[in-house]
């Protein structure tokens, strides 16, 4: 049986997802962050984690969705079809790891981006950071224009793996998901599905 290592509410959220919206039995492990026995999984200690139950551990949020889709081609997840559309696949989720995910490190880990330790130069890395989610999500609030779903007229892993930012962005931002109308609808309609509902309720986020 598949195992997704997670951290509640973190980007690991979306791989816990794809596995609800899969429907087949899996078991999901809080972790904390930093916990030693987690090193042994995830070197990096970062969530998520995939063990595949046959001794093979995936880390890479981004590959673990791309996984999980194509090993269960029955759940529609998968974006395959012309050269043109999984490169627009590709290019969406390395956005998302590359550049959108990226955008909230230096909110969550101010003290990882300066060596100043005092609070006003954390707040100052804080609002940098703030600022360029805001300028990421600019994007991607005009990709999500006119779209229900992040890609295609189908649901995919592209739309789970968004929502966690989302959320991040709609609690941390200044103004929330207001600015980008595009992205509060696609939010607002991931949250109200009973899959990511009840994946919330697990991992109480
Ligand atoms: N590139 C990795 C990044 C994973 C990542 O940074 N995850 C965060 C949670 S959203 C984490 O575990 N942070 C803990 C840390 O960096 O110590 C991926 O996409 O899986």
């Amino acid at each position: 049986m598949l195992t997704l290592y997670y951290h509640p509410g973190a980007c690991s959220l979306a791989a816990h997802i794809a596995l609800e919206w899969i429907g087949e039995p899996y078991a999901a492990r809080e972790v904390e962050f930093g916990d030693k026995e987690y090193l042994k999984i995830n070197p990096a200690g970062a969530v998520p984690a995939l063990d595949d139950g046959e001794g093979w551990i995936l880390t890479q949020d981004a590959a673990i969705l791309r996984y999980l889709a194509k090993r269960h081609p029955q759940a529609g997840l998968a974006v395959a079809g012309s050269a043109r559309e999984e490169a627009e696949a590709d290019r969406w989720s390395f956005f998302i790891t590359g550049d959108l995910h990226p955008a909230f490190f230096p909110l969550f880990l101010p003290n990882r981006y300066t060596r100043a330790r005092e609070k006003e130069a954390l707040d100052d890395v804080r609002a940098a950071a703030k600022a360029l989610a805001r300028r990421k999500f600019a994007l991607v609030d005009a990709h999500l224009a006119g779209r229900r779903f992040f890609l295609s007229d189908r649901r995919s892993y592209l739309d789970a793996y968004v929502f966690p930012m989302e959320r991040w962005a709609q609690t941390l931002l200044d103004d929330g998901l207001s600015e980008f109308p595009a992205v509060r609808a696609h939010h607002d309609m991931m949250a109200a599905d009973s899959a990511v509902q009840a994946v919330l309720a697990a991992e109480g986020a």
